[in-house]
């Protein structure tokens, strides 16, 4: 890359002014020329956040939102992109079930989340978003995973996660599943509310998280990905 600054600063100003071409050319160029996938999510994240700033102070509307989630998703299904998740690996790590919570339609993250854990040879079971915690519950008792993992990007979701958690405890399900949550507004307070095992403000962390606890080591589980 000639001049990753430049890249840098582009690709979130792209993002932030909802210019799709450009944000889906320039991020197509970064990958071809070797920019670390993970670090390119960083950057369309960073400009999703102006866009949400920009929302906030009234400047942009939902159409915009939708906009930006249109501009992501698309980068986020890039050939390029695709090669970098979906490696081939022979190495089953361990078994997760994943939603968003209830009251909650945003995706992208927990669908970041959920390609790095696949990447990490994760088995996956994604029951998608606006996800009830009867069927939560149903889901876990039905997979018996290892891992349940829920997304809630909206802060009204903390009450929502709290009543996934007790309700796997009414059915007795609590001792046998992991609890991970996670989401950028998430706070240790707020972790402690939720009764959850972990808690990770971004997808890296959590995956990380996620292996610690499968007891895998660094370097291990990933195969396929460069
Ligand atoms: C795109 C977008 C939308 C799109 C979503 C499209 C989609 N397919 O997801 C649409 C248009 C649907 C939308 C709708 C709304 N949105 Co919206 N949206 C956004 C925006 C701009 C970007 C979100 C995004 O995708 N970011 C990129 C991803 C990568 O980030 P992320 O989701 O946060 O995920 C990261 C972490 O949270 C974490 N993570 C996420 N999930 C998980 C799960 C686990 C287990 C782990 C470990 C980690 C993890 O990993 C990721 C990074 O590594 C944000 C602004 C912002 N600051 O984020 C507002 C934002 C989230 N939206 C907001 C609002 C208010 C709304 C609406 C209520 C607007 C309305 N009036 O209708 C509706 C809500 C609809 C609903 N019921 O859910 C607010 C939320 C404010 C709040 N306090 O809750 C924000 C913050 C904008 C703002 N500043 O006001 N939105």
């Amino acid at each position: 890359m000639s001049d990753l600054s430049k890249t840098k600063e582009s690709l979130i100003g792209y993002v932030e002014q909802l210019d799709e071409e450009n944000s889906i050319k320039l991020a197509k160029e970064a990958l071809n020329e070797g920019i670390d996938p993970l670090y390119l999510l960083d950057l369309m994240n960073e400009g999703m956040k102006r866009v949400g700033k920009l929302y906030d102070c009234k400047d942009y509307y939902i159409a915009d939102l939708i906009m930006a989630g249109l501009i992501f998703r698309q980068v986020l299904e890039l050939e390029e992109m695709a090669n970098f998740f979906h490696g081939t690996y022979n190495k089953k790590t361990g078994k997760v079930v994943i939603g968003t919570v209830k009251g909650d339609i945003h995706d992208i993250g927990k669908d970041i989340f959920r390609y790095m854990l696949e990447a990490y040879g994760f088995d996956v079971i994604d029951l998608g978003v606006d996800v009830s915690r009867e069927i939560f519950v149903k889901n876990v008792e039905k997979h018996n995973p290892d891992i349940l993992a829920l997304s809630g990007v909206l802060t009204s979701t903390v009450d929502e996660m709290k009543e996934v958690v007790d309700s796997l405890m009414e059915a007795n399900l609590r001792e046998k599943v992991k609890i991970i949550i996670g989401a950028n507004h998430l706070t240790q307070d707020a972790f402690r509310f939720i009764g959850a095992d972990g808690f990770a403000t971004d997808a890296s962390e959590g995956a990380k998280l996620c292996r610690e606890w499968m007891n895998v080591d660094d370097g291990q589980g990933v195969e396929g990905n460069g």
